[in-house]
């Protein structure tokens, strides 16, 4: 039996290097399907410490340079985002890929735009800013009578404006996409898996890997679809005999990158946000 081909398979927000990040999930997940372009949707990394990554994120990095072997013919994209920023010339040294603001395609006669999102935020966290609210929150604490529940109050401004911005997100991704004359337009960022269509125009988010529920878009004939990851003991063993000889030459590749640390040690960290 044939395995079904998609068009296209869409993943972001994997966050590697965060604890957080399901890696392994998200390998499995390109070890289970076919598809004939793999779009990495930016957020693949928490960071530019690349001591963070584990063995398990090293692995996702490997595969997604075994699929990007010319041999098998599938492109992949790597569209940055504001965690990838930055990382352009080592990834498309390190991994084979090459890496976009955006990245643009035709199907099915459909124009198609894959942007990472946070353009559309407008709400960008620095770490300068995170320091700022926690030293005025702890000075406002000193100051203001428990009664009256400050924290509360500020924590409830803050969730409101959070849950805003996937739909901030969806709205300028939609305006962008009418503006550039795109039938579809594709983000991550928010972190939380969405379809939404305004003016013949459709907005699909890939969600992420770093929260309870792990999702990704694929393309194919019938249209968009959101997948939620399911764990599959079966094909988790058929896995196992896939692990073949490219990867031992893609890890040991990885592992020469991850020594030379010193490539990274000036590269400035910043970004605490989505
Ligand atoms: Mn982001």
């Amino acid at each position: 039996m044939d395995p079904h081909v998609y068009n296209t398979l869409i993943l972001s927000d994997l966050h590697l290097g965060a604890e957080t990040s399901h890696a392994r999930e998200a390998t499995r997940v390109l070890k289970e399907n076919r598809f004939e372009r793999l779009i990495l949707l930016g957020d693949i990394f928490a960071d530019l410490n690349f001591a963070r990554l584990t063995k398990e994120h090293w692995k996702f990095l490997g595969y997604i340079r075994k699929l990007s072997n010319p041999k098998r013919k599938i492109e992949v994209v790597w569209v940055e985002g504001n965690h990838d920023h930055g990382l352009a010339n080592i990834m498309s040294h390190l991994v084979g890929v090459r890496v976009y603001q955006r990245y643009k395609w035709v199907y099915h006669g459909l124009r198609h735009i894959a942007v990472h999102g946070h353009q559309f935020d407008g709400f960008q966290v620095s770490r300068v800013t995170l320091s700022r609210v926690a030293t005025s929150l702890y000075l406002l604490l000193q100051k203001l009578d428990f009664k009256s529940k400050p924290i509360a109050r500020m924590i409830d401004r803050l969730n409101t404006r959070w849950l805003r911005m996937s739909s901030k997100v969806a709205e300028g991704a939609l305006s962008y996409a009418r503006h550039h004359g795109a039938d579809r337009i594709f983000c991550g960022h928010t972190h939380e898996a969405l379809h939404t269509e305004k003016d013949g125009i459709e907005y699909y988010n890939s969600g992420g890997w770093v929260d309870s529920r792990l999702t990704y878009l694929t393309i194919d004939e019938e249209g968009v679809q959101i997948h939620d990851y399911v764990e599959n003991g079966e094909r988790e063993r058929a896995d196992d005999r896939d692990s073949g000889e490219e990867r031992g030459e893609a890890d040991t590749a990885l592992a020469d990158l991850a020594d030379d640390s010193g490539l990274l040690e000036d590269v400035e960290y910043e970004g605490v946000g989505r």
